[in-house]
């Protein structure tokens, strides 16, 4: 069996529960070749990232894929890219609000995902889920965690992704996506990594 690093978040920007970790615990714990290990991660610039790198170092995982809560999409959207930016609206949960900052220096300026993310969104869209790729994860700490990790495994064999999904009905927000819908998408993408 392969091994698959799949992370969500903590809830942040007042909300009570993240769609990203509800969906990400509720996972079985195999998917297709991979046997998943899952990791809640904090919305914290750069923390959040160490902590993937610091679970990543332990368990050598063949693929990561991290979740994110993109509040307002109405759809499962694969992100085929991370930049080289911090930018926040609202603070992280520990009150960093960066502003048009670089992640690294001397970075490059963006990376795309080595996860085959078209393939991705139309399975799960085969699958009868709403999903499309897209061409931005933001500025904030979402993009921060990609990026990252991007820069970290680009030349290795260690595949990269990040998935980010619509608030779940349990929200009470709109546009929303049911629990389950969602985490029938994830599994469909996960087969298809
Ligand atoms: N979404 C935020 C950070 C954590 C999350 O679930 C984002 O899109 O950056």
């Amino acid at each position: 069996m392969k091994k698959l690093l799949i992370t969500g978040f903590e809830p942040f920007g007042g909300e009570k529960i993240n769609p990203s970790w509800e969906a990400v615990k509720l996972l079985p714990d195999q998917i297709g070749e991979y046997t998943l290990t899952k990791l809640l991660i904090p919305v914290v610039f750069e923390q959040s990232a160490e902590k993937v790198l610091e679970k990543a170092k332990e368990i050598i995982p063949n693929a990561i894929l991290c979740i994110g809560q993109a509040g307002g999409r109405n759809a499962i959207t694969p992100e085929l890219v991370g930049i080289n930016l911090r930018h926040a609206t609202i603070p992280d949960n520990n009150g960093n609000q960066p502003q048009d900052e670089k992640i690294f220096s001397n970075g490059e300026t963006a990376y795309f995902s080595t996860l085959p993310v078209r393939k991705i969104a139309n399975a799960i869209n085969e699958a009868g889920v709403s999903a499309q790729v897209s061409y931005s994860a933001g500025a904030y700490v979402c993009n921060d965690v990609i990026y990252t990790l991007l820069s970290h495994y680009k030349d290795t064999q260690t595949k990269v992704g990040f998935i980010h999904i619509p608030y779940c009905a349990e929200q009470d927000k709109t546009p929303s996506m049911p629990l389950g819908d969602i985490i029938k998408g994830l599994i469909v993408g996960i087969e298809n990594i």
